[in-house]
């Protein structure tokens, strides 16, 4: 992919993808770019980048992320068919607790990477990345005859991130979700809107996600947050590229894709591939186990001036051969370097190991380094 790197084009909207629950106020907000997601909107920018990266390393974000959307699996095999989905053993899972959880297909790659909410004992939601999974999910159930039924519920989570998403969500529901733990949730409601409350969020500065279960009262959510957030500095943001390269958090699709295993990407700490029962992908995993993946995903330093954040991915090259692909890159403003996750063949991954970045900006040097960046 060729991008100028001055180029900008508008987004068009229709009736074909859908409006968030906080898509008015976020317009009114000022969101000045929207990405497609599960067919929904998502907002990507509020117009200052660099503002918007440091008020979720200082203080606290609130960003529409109604887009990762919930499949919903209910009734007697909802556990069965969620252990089948997921090479990581869920046997241990209990109400109220969330797992990141990767989903194969037969082949052993990546078809998403949700959180698993287990709401009760026969209903667990699956919060998707990007990618019509619950085509899959409901196929699979349905060829199984399994007892169960698969929907995409009325739940859209709304993210507050940063170092003061704490105070802000004390002050609105109380001090217990001080003590709540990562990945942890509970059903509660704020002044009558029901939501489902969890620790978790795509950045590593802390923070909690309300799942708003009635999607008429977005506004209403949205505006008692900015409004117990306005003392702590709060104030609109998205799911932040730099900051979520720093700390290394996937994006399917991007830096992996149906062609990708989890073992490839060091996902493997999520994988109990010798789990009893079945699960998809399990021949392939466990052979790619013992044979030893043939890619790994690594960190990049790269040379030189900032470079523009990545719209596409980069070509990697190691004494003229091609050895792999660049998935994300961006300056970080923290370590005051190019940084950049890539899928390299396993033999150049060793740390230290120089290689060569096709950037828009010309060919740059690289060091091989390790994952996250900053911890
Ligand atoms: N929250 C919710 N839904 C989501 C995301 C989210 N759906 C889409 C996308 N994000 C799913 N992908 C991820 C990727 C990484 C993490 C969460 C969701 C994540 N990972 C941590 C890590 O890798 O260090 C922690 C994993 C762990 O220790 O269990 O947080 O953000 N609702």
């Amino acid at each position: 992919m060729k991008l100028p790197l001055d180029y900008r084009a508008d987004i068009t909207f229709g009736a074909r993808v859908r409006p968030s629950p906080f898509f008015d106020r976020t317009v009114a907000a000022g969101c000045t770019a929207f990405t497609i997601y599960n067919h929904m909107y998502m907002p990507t920018s509020y117009g200052d980048a660099e503002g918007e990266y440091w008020r979720l390393i200082n203080d606290v974000s609130l960003w529409d992320v109604a887009c990762q959307r919930q499949v919903e699996l209910f009734g007697p095999d909802a556990l069965n068919l969620a252990q089948l989905l997921t090479p990581r053993d869920l046997s241990d899972c209990i109400v109220g607790q969330g797992l990141y959880v990767p989903i194969c297909n037969h082949f052993g790659g990546m078809l998403n990477d949700p959180v698993l909410l287990r709401l009760a004992e026969d209903q667990i939601w699956l919060s998707l990345a990007d990618g019509d999974l619950l085509l899959w999910v409901d196929a699979i159930a349905k060829e199984r005859n399994m007892y169960v039924l698969v929907t995409e519920p009325d739940a859209s989570p709304l993210a507050v991130q940063g170092p003061k998403a704490e105070d802000v969500i004390a002050e609105l529901f109380g001090d217990w979700v001080r003590e709540l733990r990562y990945f942890w949730f509970r059903e509660t409601e704020l002044q009558g809107i029901p939501l489902v409350l969890a620790r978790s969020g795509w950045s590593k500065q802390g923070g909690y996600e309300l799942y708003l279960t009635d999607g008429a009262q977005g506004g209403r959510l949205w505006d008692l947050v900015m409004a117990a957030g306005a003392p702590h500095g709060i104030g609109p943001g998205t799911p932040n590229q730099i900051e979520r390269t720093e700390s290394a958090l996937l994006s399917h699709g991007g830096d992996m894709d149906a062609d990708v295993s989890p073992l490839e990407i060091g996902l493997e700490r999520f994988c109990d591939l010798d789990k009893p029962g079945e699960y998809i992908g399990m021949e392939n995993l466990r052979h790619m186990r013992d044979s030893g993946p043939p890619r790994r995903l690594v960190g990049l330093f790269i040379d030189g001036e900032p470079l523009p954040n990545s719209a596409g991915k980069w070509p990697v090259h190691q004494a003229g051969a091609a050895v792999g692909q660049v998935s994300s890159a961006v300056h970080s403003p923290r370590l005051h370097r190019n940084i950049a996750m890539a899928l390299l063949k396993s033999e150049i991954a060793q740390i230290g190991n120089q290689v060569q970045v096709t950037t828009p900006a010309g060919e740059r040097r690289a060091e091989v380094t390790e994952l996250p960046f900053i911890r």
